[in-house]
């Protein structure tokens, strides 16, 4: 490979050369790949020289993620592939290239960011040392498929061992207790030998009545035989689960592994954490922090509640489940139920959200919101808290913790590794790869946004998790050009503060993609005219196409066209911003549809959010430079999700479209609302939405970055829709199926639900061999975290 690569850079010695040149002259000491590549392709071009796409050179370049300059060194660094990066250097000189570990690299960085490093030996954090024994998966096809890896590993030691994965096995069946009953099996059985034979005679008794018989019929029976309560709630499945089992014992196979495991009863109770921000039912929408991840939490409790019960009914337990989201509770709750301490969440039997106080280092309870970035100093007496209040609401320990974002999966850990809880991690959104440099360029955010504490807490979060979910495959393993979010906490810098050589591994089998839903109760097609809610036409109509409103500016001139719809939290990220500037700068569009838009407020007295107010006198400014306000409609309010449920059925009835803009969105859940509801859309290529969407089939991918070619696109599937009258419903029926296939919270609860208990049970089978991690994270907690905390003022 090295020989390959020197051989083609001597071939092109005079190019390459100058290509060097030309990148120290743009006086930056880092290049992105795009950077990189542009100004390749046009010394090419300069050149009238071709690419030669399988070249080694041509392959170079492709391959180059970032280049650090300390002219006459350049230090590359190479992705050839998804999760794989290697590092070189190469003096522009003689073009001389040579191998660089990854810390000589950071090293490098490092001095290119502060050339005067007080510490020549920093702290070097590296969690490959302590997982040599974990094993893991070697094809990018593989990365967020950690289950199927893990079964096929688990079934093979079952086997392989000489029996001391089946005895294990047996050890965790006897393990299993709720509200104090033995499940399971009992300690009448007391090795593998024995539990064949109670299995065969336990089929034979069951097999003497009808398939529905209760166990209840047969308890006592089955008790003396070894078998408790928990195999099934008739004599047909307690059958199907005994052969499952026997089948185990006999040629353990990945596929009865998982079917047997998934049917253990090991989740009665279950905690989420989502710390930060307003978390309610109502009127928190769009408020600063709270957005995509409050709707999916209360659906995600919604579908696990119905998928927990069913579970616990068909393997015969008269249990209710019981799931509580412990949120922050506000004191100045400004007209949300985020100030009361316990709220039912609707549309569930038994789930609540609790809400514990955030408190300072002397006690104070804090009474407003602050920002998530704000925060951190926090979170360990929050966990305290939470933990007396969760201990005495469930009447003991959750058999499963869920941390949401950052702060959540850090509070998650500190609980899971108190309690002996299996842990989940789900990210939502990890802020490193949304912004710029976040990491070498730390100390300059540090005082907005405290990157280092937060970074700090996600290599500690992730690292501890027992299985984490992701919403898609890129935002652990990115795609062929760009670095995914995970991954991008694989080797990276904090300059002055540590160097992280491997920070969480992609490879790593606790990664597995579970897709979010959208509540299928609320968005469903515009074609679904049985279920449709006309009776909320009128106050649509009025909102979209009425008259002045003080919430509101801009009144459509003519109503008869298209909608082009967009509804976000007024973030710089979501470049709700740049959707305008992108339709107020192309006159086709602006005859063909109107614009709508529901974002923020349009009087900045009623936000308190700075980078809002921002973006508030943005729009305005836009609207007053192009004159908008006959095109484009802009709501500053929060809709409900019975509201903007029909609201994207009804701009679907009209032959709208929706548009999501955004920088960047981790998955982007307005994505699949609008795709259900039957609206063709447009979303952005950086994230989630790249996944979600085939381009030109099930909808349409936009380069944020080029929105006048996003415009243009636009245009130019109206003038199509106009050309071909079936276009617009092709895309739309596309968009509706793909959500189908893909984007359930029936599948999503399924997948959660069964991923908890072959994660509890791998858990269980390694659990000492994971005991130096623990140990090495809980110092970097207390060593690192915990000073990085307690630096935020204010606390
Ligand atoms: N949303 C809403 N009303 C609003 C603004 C947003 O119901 O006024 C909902 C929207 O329907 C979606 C969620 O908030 O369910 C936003 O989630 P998304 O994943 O798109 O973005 P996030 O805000 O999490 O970055
Ligand atoms: C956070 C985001 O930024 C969105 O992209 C996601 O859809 C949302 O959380 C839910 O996971």
């Amino acid at each position: 490979m090295l020989k390959e690569l020197r051989q083609a850079l001597s071939d092109h010695r005079e190019l390459v050369y100058l290509l060097l040149r030309r990148y120290q002259s743009l006086g930056r000491p880092f290049l992105l790949r795009s950077d990189v590549k542009d100004h390749y392709l046009a010394m090419l071009a300069e050149r009238d020289m071709e690419d030669e796409e399988d070249s080694p050179l041509a392959r170079l370049m492709e391959d180059i993620q970032e280049l650090a300059i300390a002219w006459p060194v350049v230090a590359l660094a190479l992705r050839p592939r998804v999760g794989r990066t290697y590092y070189l250097s190469l003096h522009a000189d003689d073009l001389t290239l040579e191998p660089m570990d990854v810390s000589h690299f950071l090293a490098f960085k490092e001095r290119l960011v502060i050339p005067a490093l007080a510490e020549q030996h920093p702290l070097v954090f590296d969690i490959g040392a302590f997982n040599r024994n974990v094993p893991r998966m070697r094809e990018s096809r593989s990365i967020g498929q950690g289950v199927s890896f893990l079964n096929r590993k688990l079934s093979s030691e079952l086997f392989d061992q000489q029996g001391r994965g089946l005895t294990q096995l047996l050890r965790f069946l006897r393990e299993h207790r709720c509200q104090g009953e033995q499940l399971m099996l009992n300690d009448r059985i007391a090795d593998v030998d024995s539990l064949r034979k109670a299995i065969r005679e336990a089929i034979r008794v069951l097999r003497k009545s009808p398939a529905e018989t209760p166990w209840k019929a047969h308890a006592h029976r089955l008790q003396d035989l070894g078998f408790e309560v928990g195999w099934g709630g008739d004599a047909s499945r307690a059958i199907d689960t005994l052969q499952l089992l026997s089948e185990l014992l006999e040629a353990p196979s990945p596929d009865t592994l998982e079917r047997f495991l998934a049917r253990i009863p090991m989740i009665f109770s279950l905690l989420i954490l989502s710390p930060h921000g307003f978390f309610g039912q109502d009127n928190v929408l769009g408020r600063p922090d709270t957005g995509g991840q409050v709707v999916y939490i209360l659906d995600q409790v919604r579908a696990l509640e119905r998928e927990m019960r069913q579970r616990l009914v068909e393997q015969g337990l008269d249990i209710h489940p019981n799931i509580l989201v412990v949120t922050r509770l506000l004191p100045d709750a400004q007209g949300t139920t985020c100030d009361q301490a316990e709220e039912p969440i609707r549309g569930t039997r038994n789930a609540r959200i609790l809400r514990v106080p955030f408190r300072s280092s002397d006690g104070e309870i804090l009474p407003s919101w602050i920002s998530r970035f704000e925060i951190w100093p926090y979170l360990e007496r929050f966990a305290d808290d939470a933990e007396t209040r969760v201990l005495a609401e469930l009447g003991g320990r959750p058999d499963l913790i869920v941390g949401n974002y950052s702060d959540g999966n850090l509070v998650a850990t500190l609980l899971a590794n108190r309690l002996h809880v299996t842990q989940c991690n789900i990210a939502h959104a990890l802020e490193k790869t949304k912004y710029l440099y976040s990491d070498l360029y730390w100390q300059d955010n540090e005082p907005q946004y405290h990157f280092s504490c937060q970074f700090t807490a996600d290599l500690i979060a992730m690292n501890a998790a027992d299985f984490i979910i992701t919403s898609t495959f890129q935002e652990i393993a990115g795609t062929d050009y760009s670095i995914g979010q995970y991954e991008s906490y694989g080797q990276f810098t904090l300059p002055d503060l540590y160097r992280v050589v491997n920070g969480v591994d992609v490879f790593d089998p606790r990664f597995n993609i579970v897709s979010p839903g959208a509540d299928a109760e609320v968005y469903y097609a515009y074609t679904n005219s049985e279920r449709r809610l006309s009776g909320l036409h009128t106050e649509l109509e009025e909102m979209l196409f009425g008259g002045p409103s003080e919430d509101a500016r801009g009144v459509l001139a003519d109503p008869e066209k298209p909608v082009v719809f967009s509804m976000a939290r007024l973030d710089h990220i979501k470049n709700i911003t740049g959707l305008l500037t992108w339709y107020a700068q192309n006159p086709r569009l602006r005859e063909q549809a109107n614009l709508v838009l529901i974002a923020g407020h349009v009087d900045s007295s009623q936000s308190d959010d700075r980078e809002e107010r921002e973006q508030i006198a943005r729009m305005h400014a836009l609207f007053d430079e192009h004159g908008l306000d006959e095109q484009v409609r802009w709501l500053g309010v929060r809709l409900d999700k019975t509201l903007s449920g029909e609201l994207y059925r009804f701009i679907a009835d009209r032959r709208g479209i929706f548009v999501q803009p955004a920088l960047f969105e981790a998955f982007g859940l307005t994505v699949i609302e609008s795709m259900v509801s039957g609206l063709p859309t447009f979303a952005t290529q950086y994230g989630g939405p790249l996944e979600i969407i085939e381009h030109g089939h099930s909808g349409f991918h936009i380069d944020p970055n080029h929105g006048e070619q996003a415009a243009e696109l636009i245009s130019e599937f109206f003038t199509r829709c106009a050309d071909e009258p079936d276009y617009w419903q092709q895309i739309s029926d596309a968009g509706m199926q793909r959500v189908a296939d893909r984007y359930t919270w029936d599948r999503y609860a399924e997948r959660m639900m069964t991923l908890s208990r072959i994660y509890g049970f791998w858990k269980y089978v390694t659990d000492l061999e994971r005991s130096e991690t623990r140990r090495y994270l809980q110092m970097f907690y207390s060593l690192q975290y915990r000073r990085l905390a307690e630096q935020i003022q204010g606390h």
